[in-house]
């Protein structure tokens, strides 16, 4: 029996830019965790990396185990910074939307994973890696016994909301301030999108926290987060109206009111009562599920809105003051160029704010992903790639460079210097200042990927005609997973220092008083 006092947990940074980099925002998985251990007395502390906010690596290596987080597009680094804990004899568990899918990838390289919500097993779970004993009856537990994988069943996702602590963001080491402030009032959503990963993980019962337990999280909001800014993290704030506009009113009637942004859907335009409460409640901006203007599209994805839909939302958002973030997804077999360009087109003529013009990409955990790997149509499975902004698979009316190239060019168009001066003489300067930002952070994503970009344009000419045949894709799949390697050649380099740095210490722990030395990554 080895105690256990300390637990560190990494959420591994992006691969790659994305919309939010800037803000570096947390996944509340991992802060809750560690909220949770902390009130059962057990030291635990979070890294959310990113710039500025690096790994400690002396810290990490003096804890008793170690929880890393995983998406898809971060398991590659959550896999290499595993690989290292482990080679210095820390026992390491996983969590997370890619793990709770794919475990027996993930047991390559750490000793547990936990599928699924994890507040309520987290503490019995410590408590038997401590005694060695009764680990195998932990729910949604996936571990080697006797060298085969025993997956145990997961019996259910949390029940009560209102039991959760409200995350303890000063765990996060590193961070000064939040800009904004991560706040979840609800789980799951009743929607079955195709594409989304959302309702395998966290189910398709809507569950939610009481408007008063909200209020009251909103009311302890301390530094280093923001009282003032809050970006409720539920995947669909306004699935059950009659709740939502509850918890509004009860933040009027008790003035907590800071800015507030959160994902909708197209719905929330039906409901003048509602446009009206969250006006009043300071909404600033909604990130509204558009996916696509082709009701073919729409279909495909399953996503039981219309184009007309998405006209009336922008219309009514803004009618109430309320900024539009359109989130679009290109790509599905109903897609051509024609598609991604009429997008841009719409986006700027009804003046949608900002966008995110995304790449459908197969998560697994979702029905998409079954779909194509059952038609052979993945291209690569380099998960950095599984971001939303690579082609990681083989469309059908349009070439994987086609799909690529035109999603970027929509990108520029949208964020081009016009639609800068637009944001200015509309008297609007953050949204002229957001749309500098999506410009600048377009040129670099180009800058870092133009291997990738190389090498798509190769393989499109290789195979001699602009939509390559299966044949041609799959003889050229390995090439291609090569390549994009080579693209996320700099986050390697970065974990091949942490492993040496990780040996050194290691060395020099072994030597003398590790306490001498502060390295960090
Ligand atoms: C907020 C959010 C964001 C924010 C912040 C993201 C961040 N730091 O990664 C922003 C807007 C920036 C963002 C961006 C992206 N996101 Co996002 N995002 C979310 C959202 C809506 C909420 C996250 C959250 O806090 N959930 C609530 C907490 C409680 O859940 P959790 O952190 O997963 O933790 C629970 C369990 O997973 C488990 N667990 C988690 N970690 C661990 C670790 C251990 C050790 C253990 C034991 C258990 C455990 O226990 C926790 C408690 O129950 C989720 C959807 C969702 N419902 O989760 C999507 C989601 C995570 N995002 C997703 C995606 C795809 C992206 C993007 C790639 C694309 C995009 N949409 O732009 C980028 C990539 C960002 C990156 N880091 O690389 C997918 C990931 C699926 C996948 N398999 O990869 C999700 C699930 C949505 C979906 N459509 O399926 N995102
Ligand atoms: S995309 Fe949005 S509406 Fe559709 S299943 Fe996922 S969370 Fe629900």
């Amino acid at each position: 029996m080895k105690k256990i006092e300390k637990v560190i947990f990494i959420e591994p940074r992006a691969p790659d830019y994305h919309v939010f980099s800037k803000w570096g925002l947390p996944r509340l998985g991992c802060v809750l965790l560690a909220t949770i251990l902390r009130k059962h007395g057990i030291h635990s502390v979070v890294y959310v990396e990113s710039k500025g906010a690096e790994i400690d690596l002396q810290d990490v290596l003096s804890a008793d185990a170690i929880g890393i987080t995983t998406i898809t597009s971060t398991a590659p680094r959550a896999y290499e910074i595993a690989d290292i804990a482990r080679e210095h004899g820390i026992p390491v568990f996983m969590g997370g939307p890619h793990v709770s899918f794919l475990p027996e990838e993930a047991l390559e390289h750490c000793d547990y994973v936990i599928r699924g919500e994890a507040e309520d097993i987290i503490y019995p779970f410590i408590k038997a890696l401590e005694i060695g004993e009764g680990l195998e009856m932990i729910s949604g537990i996936s571990m080697k016994m006797n060298g085969v994988s025993y997956h145990s069943p997961t019996r259910c996702n949390c029940k009560d909301l209102d039991s959760l602590p409200f995350p303890d963001f000063s765990l996060i080491q590193g961070v000064k301030r939040y800009p904004i402030t991560p706040v979840m009032t609800s789980r799951g959503c009743p929607y079955d999108c195709s594409f989304c990963a959302v309702t395998g993980m966290f189910g398709r019962r809507y569950r939610f926290v009481s408007p008063r337990r909200v209020v009251e999280g909103l009311q302890s909001i301390v530094p280093p987060a923001d009282p003032n800014w809050v970006f409720f993290y539920d995947d669909i704030f306004n699935a059950h109206p009659k709740r939502t506009k509850e918890l509004l009113r009860l933040m009027i009637s008790e003035k907590v009111t800071p800015h507030w942004t959160a994902q909708v859907r197209t719905e929330v335009a039906k409901d003048k009562e509602l446009l009206d409460l969250m006006e009043e409640s300071n909404c600033y901006a909604c990130y509204v599920g558009l996916e696509s203007i082709n009701p073919q599209t729409l279909k495909a994805y399953n996503k039981r809105q219309t184009p007309e839909d998405i006209q009336e939302c922008i219309e009514k958002l803004h009618e109430h003051k309320i900024k539009v973030h359109g989130m679009f997804v290109f790509g599905s077999d109903e897609d051509d160029v024609h598609t991604i360009r009429q997008t841009a087109k719409f986006a700027k003529k009804n003046n949608i704010e900002t966008v995110q013009f995304m790449i459908l990409t197969p998560l697994p955990g979702s029905r998409y992903y079954d779909d194509l790997q059952r038609q052979d149509r993945l291209v690569t499975r380099e998960w950095s790639l599984y971001d939303a902004h690579h082609v990681v698979f083989e469309p059908k009316k349009m070439s994987i460079w086609e799909l690529q190239t035109e999603t970027f060019r929509a990108l520029m168009k949208f964020y081009s210097w016009w639609q800068v001066i637009k944001g200015f003489i509309n008297f609007d300067l953050h949204n002229s200042l957001l749309r500098v930002y999506g410009r600048r952070l377009i040129v670099k994503w180009r800058k870092r990927n133009r291997e990738f970009l190389e090498l798509l344009g190769e393989l499109t000419k290789s195979a001699g005609k602009m939509r390559p045949t299966m044949e041609s894709f799959s003889s050229r799949a390995r090439w291609l997973e090569l390549m994009a390697k080579r693209a996320a050649g700099d986050i390697r380099e970065r974990i091949t220092i942490l492993g040496s740095r990780a040996r050194e210490y290691s060395r020099q722990r072994s030597k003398s008083d590790p306490h001498n030395l502060t390295h960090s990554v």
